[in-house]
């Protein structure tokens, strides 16, 4: 493969990204460590293509835009091209474990515009055991491409540290949902800070970064302010997956949402709490929605989606959204190298105002 054609405009490099893909999994299903049969090499043939592809691959590919722009070249060998993407699959693969674990946890229904995986007739709860391959496929794509590299030990404690990070995160996710059927008023936006910060920020934001930075040479222990401010990009992130949720249009999102069913500690529900401590009518509002917060019933999902309405809680998310985005952008141009800031704001880009 030419290095021009893969190192094109942004077209070309999801297609060249998307070639690696192809590469990765042919490589995986004749893994050495394993003889599979027909049947078991058409499972994980078909489990990959579901529930690795289908998203918008940001993450993916910004392990390759950040190490372009790390090493401040427009055009990367075909050497460069193929490790800086395969770093890029490999975290498209750790945010499949992921979700296929999650929409079993959080009893969804649909994930980018399909079933969820454990939905699928004949999958169910094989699923469980799908996500532990999937994440074990991580650790010999690895193998595989960066064993002999300087930084390889570095590469598999990154990967380990923000899969705990991120498990620590969902485990404060689902056992916050305890102590706010008790007590709502729990809920509040430090609570939902810490529990967002660890299941989403470090590995969708902080890990694309931190692998290009290894790629580059460099050493992580030397960038904990980039960190910081990937961790806030992170945190704001999800902060607008919390308000699609409620607010998205599931066509167009690719999933149903369920926190409001689900009881979780949104970043809706707690705007709605803290809203309503200021207002006279607080008693009321409390009453409203802890008689209806956390049912399945659609009546009472409505009724939580009028008492948002009230509150204007759409105006309150796009007021945080301008402002996160203002205080993001501070924070970047403070940072003193341009490359390191062109990375950030390339990120910040990606998803600011995002509809999915
Ligand atoms: C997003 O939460 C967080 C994750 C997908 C991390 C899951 C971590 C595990 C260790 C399984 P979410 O439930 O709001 O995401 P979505 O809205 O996409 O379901
Ligand atoms: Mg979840
Ligand atoms: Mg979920
Ligand atoms: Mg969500």
């Amino acid at each position: 493969m030419a290095a021009a054609a893969v190192n094109g405009g942004g077209g070309e490099n999801k297609a060249a990204f998307a070639r690696i893909y192809d590469a990765l999994k042919a490589e995986l299903l004749r893994d050495p460590a394993f003889e599979y049969t027909e049947s078991s090499r058409q499972w994980i043939d078909r489990m990959l293509d579901y529930n690795v592809l289908g998203g918008k691959c940001n993450r993916g590919l910004s392990v390759v835009d950040s190490y372009k722009l790390l090493k401040g070249v427009d055009v990367l060998t075909e050497e460069e091209m193929f490790l800086a993407s395969t770093l890029g699959w490999c975290i498209e693969w750790l945010q499949a474990f992921f979700l296929v674990l999650d929409d079993i946890m959080d009893d969804s229904h649909t994930r980018r515009g399909q079933p969820c995986w454990f939905r699928v007739s004949q999958v169910g709860l094989i699923a469980v055991n799908d996500g532990i391959l999937l994440r074990n496929h991580i650790s010999r794509m690895l193998r595989l491409h960066f064993k002999k590299k300087p930084y390889y030990a570095d590469l598999l404690d990154l990967f380990n540290e923000v899969e705990f990070k991120t498990a620590s995160g969902q485990m404060l996710d689902l056992i916050t949902t305890h102590e706010g059927e008790k007590d709502l008023t729990k809920y509040n936006i430090g609570v939902h800070r810490r529990i967002v910060q660890f299941k989403t920020a470090y590995y969708s934001f902080y890990l694309p970064v931190a692998c290009a930075l290894l790629l580059s040479g460099e050493s992580l222990e030397n960038y904990s302010a980039v960190e910081n401010i990937l961790v806030e990009m992170g945190t704001y992130f999800q902060v607008q997956d919390d308000y699609l949720d409620c607010y998205g249009d599931p066509e167009f999102i690719g999933k149903i949402g369920t926190d409001i069913e689900d009881y979780k500690c949104s970043w809706l529900v707690v705007q709605a709490l803290e809203r309503a401590d200021e207002s006279q009518k607080s008693i009321l509002f409390l009453m409203l929605l802890q008689e209806n917060y956390g049912k399945k019933d659609p009546a009472c999902v409505a009724k939580v989606k009028d008492l948002y309405k009230e509150l204007n809680l759409e105006a309150v998310f796009h007021e945080y959204e301008s402002e996160s985005y203002k205080k993001l952008i501070a924070d970047i141009e403070a940072q003193p190298s341009v490359a390191v800031q062109k990375v950030l704001k390339s990120f910040l880009h990606k998803i600011y105002m995002r509809q999915k």
